[in-house]
């Protein structure tokens, strides 16, 4: 059977770094060398000198790393783990949003596709979405695929915030009920709870701590609190428990059946046969690289890989 050693020894052997999303299964977070949000592992990606980089994470997250590396080989262990979220926006709407806005800049959320990057003028994640918003000099912006997240960031920053689609969602979020919240609440009363941007607004009110994964990790840390409720996607609570911190589950459902496509098998299939190689037009993968750059240029950081 194989194990974590084994694909750990698999993947020394082979010169190859996993790199794995909070949200997947324990045992492939356990065998990688970085747990983290989509961002930090892009970045990880830019700083590693490895043959291989395999990517444990849905579709647009293997694309980003493999988009801000174009020197290096990305390999997606299932190509079938795809956000459904990202499948909302296309760059046909995008296209269509543009000329009934004309002016108005799109901020794009990490969870799209390459190509909708590469048409957009912003691209962030749910850690810096409201900052770029509030620096913007526009009163609308067009925001996509999460209207969740749309709204909580015109909640944040007082703007016109246009959600693209209309109805874009995570379904894993969404399905995250206030009741089931209240419900972990009354069940554990000490508890803080951490609730991911992408849940209902409704969700968000019951909130200690509204943020992206990495910063729930944080705000466990930092909080205080004795126990947490956490309203996101069942695989923070390995991250979370592996740090000591005590967490249950808003909802025990909140399961992303794309991030669990993944599993040990598939990451040593990829290593061993190298398949599953992201390859992202270099026009759009420069296109959407800007707009990644110029997010980090409005917010006053400098993009790694353009450090000297
Ligand atoms: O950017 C990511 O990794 C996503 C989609 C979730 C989060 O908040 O970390
Ligand atoms: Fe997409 Fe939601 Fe799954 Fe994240 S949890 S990959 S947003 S469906």
């Amino acid at each position: 059977m194989l194990t974590v050693q084994k694909v750990c020894k698999m993947l020394e052997e082979r010169g190859a770094v996993l790199l794995a999303h909070n949200y997947q299964r324990p045992e492939v977070q356990d065998a990688a060398h970085l747990v983290g949000d989509s961002l930090e592992l892009s970045l990880k990606a830019v700083e590693v000198d490895a043959k291989l980089i395999v990517f444990a994470g849905v579709d647009f997250m293997a694309e980003q790393a493999a988009l801000l590396n174009p020197g290096k080989v990305v390999v997606h262990p299932e190509p079938l783990s795809r956000c459904p979220m990202a499948a909302m926006l296309t760059p046909e709407l995008v296209r269509k949003y543009r000329g009934r806005y004309p002016g108005a800049p799109l901020v794009a959320y990490v969870n799209s596709l390459a190509e909708v990057k590469a048409l957009a003028d912003y691209v962030v994640t749910s850690a810096n979405a409201a900052a770029l918003v509030s620096q913007l000099d526009a009163d609308t912006v067009l925001f996509g695929p999460d209207r969740h997240l749309a709204e909580y960031v015109a909640e944040k920053t007082g703007k016109n915030v246009v959600p693209l689609p209309e109805l874009g969602h995570c379904p894993v979020h969404l399905a995250i009920a206030p009741s089931e919240v209240e419900k972990a609440k009354r069940e554990h009363p000490a508890a803080k709870v951490l609730a991911h941007p992408e849940c209902t607004r409704e969700v968000r009110a019951l909130a200690d701590f509204v943020g992206s994964t990495s910063q729930m990790v944080k705000a466990a840390r930092e909080l205080g609190a004795r126990e947490y409720v956490v309203a996101t996607e069942v695989g923070l609570l390995h991250r979370l428990a592996k740090l000591g911190v005590e967490a249950h589950p808003a909802s025990p459902y909140a399961v992303c059946p794309d991030m669990k496509k993944i599993t040990l098998e598939s990451v040593a299939r990829a290593v061993l046969e190298g398949r599953g190689v992201v390859r992202v037009d270099p026009k759009v993968a420069e296109m959407a690289r800007r707009a990644v750059e110029r997010t980090f240029e409005l917010l006053g950081v400098s993009a790694p890989w353009q450090r000297s």
